[in-house]
């Protein structure tokens, strides 16, 4: 497998999609543009975060997405640069984002691939310097090539996911992704402009004393999660939750730790969305010995209806997931 590649740390990015493509001759090498031009989209973002606060991007612009949600700047910034990314990438036939309602067609009818993405979720914490990233996820067409996608492609179910990943943009700037052999950490050396193998073979701590919620929604959870919550903190673990999901993941992925949003009655199905949040990161989480559940059953289970559907979601160290969603 990949991991068993005599991968040192301090590859680039580049090096590994070519030993890893190697180790899977059967693999076109499609996935691999792909997950290439991923990186570059995240280059590129990553040039635009760290201008926020010197151009007039940051701010909101007035304009709402499908969500809702008032669209900042830079939502739209990072929702136009991953869609020129992979329309000129050419392996991606067909984008479903955040940002927009409807399936938004690259125009390469004979891309295997589409992909849906949070192009940059958590961006209200752009104005005030929090982490924010970017969830990507991957499938392979099931429709005809040379045929437009169709939401077909798109509601396979988790499982079928052939990589998924996030871009984080922290203290430093990190792909993390999975082509389903294990899961990878790249750190961008800003100088270079590369991504870096620094996480090789992630695998996630079954336990942890870190729990991230919005305690302010405590009221409004059920009992079973309530309980859960009041255990945690009679044990003394440590409530860590910065209200950006990729940042409050990612941590916990490394130091061992569970991310909670369950149904509250604002959010009866749960905040986050299925497609581009849920199972990408539940995608992530089981590839690194981790759990994600919905309250009832494995995320990657969860048969899909629909584009932009919510779910509640208890990811991160395995033992902490089991454990929360104990009735
Ligand atoms: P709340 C950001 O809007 C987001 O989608 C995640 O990044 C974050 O974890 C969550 O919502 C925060 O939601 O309701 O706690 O503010």
């Amino acid at each position: 497998t990949a991991q068993e590649l005599a991968l040192p740390v301090g590859v680039t990015l580049d090096r590994f999609i070519m030993a890893s493509q190697s180790a899977f001759p059967y693999a076109t090498g499609e996935l691999s543009q792909l997950l290439r031009d991923i990186a570059i989209a995240g280059k590129i973002i990553n040039r635009e975060i760290n201008r926020a606060g010197l151009v007039d991007i940051a701010g909101g612009n007035g304009t709402e997405n499908v969500q809702g949600e008032n669209q900042q700047k830079l939502d739209i910034v990072a929702n136009i640069r991953f869609i020129r990314a992979l329309k000129n990438g050419g392996e991606v036939c067909a984008i479903l984002s955040e940002e927009e309602e409807d399936i938004i067609y690259t125009g390469n009818e004979h891309g295997k691939y589409v992909v849906a993405m949070d192009p940059l979720d958590g961006s209200s914490n752009i104005d005030v310097n929090v982490s924010i990233g970017t969830i990507f996820s991957i499938y392979r067409r099931v429709t005809p090539t040379g045929s437009p996608a169709t939401m077909d492609d798109f509601l396979q179910g988790g499982r079928k996911q052939v990589a998924a990943g996030y871009i984080l943009y922290g203290s430093s700037t990190m792909l993390v992704f999975s082509t389903g052999d294990g899961v990878n950490g790249f750190t961008l050396d800003q100088s270079l402009g590369e991504f870096i193998l620094s996480h090789k073979n992630i695998s996630s701590p079954n336990n942890g004393t870190i729990f991230s919620v919005n305690e302010g929604n405590y009221y409004s959870y059920l009992p079973s999660v309530q309980k859960y919550l009041d255990n945690c903190k009679q044990r003394g673990y440590s409530a860590r939750y910065i209200g950006s999901l990729v940042g409050d993941f990612h941590r916990n992925l490394l130091k061992g730790g569970i991310y909670l949003y369950p149904s509250t009655k604002k959010d009866p199905k749960g905040k986050l969305r299925l497609l581009y949040e849920c199972y990408p990161l539940a995608f992530i989480a089981e590839k690194s010995g981790g759990k994600a559940s919905d309250g009832f059953g494995a995320i990657l289970d969860i048969v899909p209806t629909s584009g932009h559907q919510r779910s509640p979601i208890y990811v991160g160290s395995a033992a902490m997931v089991k454990e929360s969603v104990q009735p």
